[in-house]
């Protein structure tokens, strides 16, 4: 009996995964909720949702003070994306894993941005009526970077009801 190695309910951790609009435009909405259901972590929350300006500005407000603000808040802006709550042990740190990298350029492959993004690079002009350029910003998928962000991330994109608590039949089979 190790009880350092027995994951209790405190464990337990839920993560904010956002499809962006380039995700969703490509067609790879499968693709990427197909990896973490693999993987075996649990969906608790899910839907295709336009974000207002507003929403978009409160999610990034840690990097309100960056050049690329203002473009990436078009970005997500853009188009739907699919909202997503995963929960599971250490889904945090392991749903950041999958993702990869920042800039798809360097993610590794078998990560979702290596395997499905290229760099948005330095000489790519993005937006052909505006041509300030913007490195690396398309690249899929988010993913919560904190337990108490993922907690946050989640109400902040969720409304009450919109979060479902149910038990998987795998469930068993993957943990003891
Ligand atoms: P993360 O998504 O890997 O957590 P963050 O540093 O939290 O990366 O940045 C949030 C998002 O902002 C990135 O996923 C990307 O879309 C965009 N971004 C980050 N850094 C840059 C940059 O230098 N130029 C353009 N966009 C950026
Ligand atoms: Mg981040």
């Amino acid at each position: 009996f190790l009880p350092h190695l027995v994951a209790s309910m405190e464990d337990v951790e839920e993560t904010y995964i956002m499809i962006k609009p380039d995700g969703v435009q490509r067609g790879l909405v499968g693709e990427i909720i197909t990896r973490f259901e693999k993987k075996g972590f649990k969906l608790t929350g899910l839907k295709l949702f336009q974000c207002p300006t507003e929403l978009a500005q409160e999610h990034y407000k840690d990097l309100q003070s960056k050049p690329f603000f203002p473009k990436l808040i078009n970005y997500i802006t853009s188009g739907p994306v699919v909202c997503m709550a995963w929960e599971g042990v250490g889904v945090v740190a392991s749903a950041r894993k999958l993702i990869g990298a920042t800039n798809p350029l360097n993610a590794e492959p078998g990560t979702i941005r290596g395997d499905l993004a290229v760099q948005t690079g330095s000489n790519y002009t993005v937006d052909s009526q505006d041509s300030m350029l913007i490195p690396f910003g398309r690249n899929v998928v988010h993913g919560s970077d904190s337990p108490e962000n993922g907690k946050r991330e989640i109400a902040l994109w969720f409304k009450q009801g919109e979060v479902c608590q149910w038990t998987p039949a795998q469930e068993p089979w993957l943990t003891e």
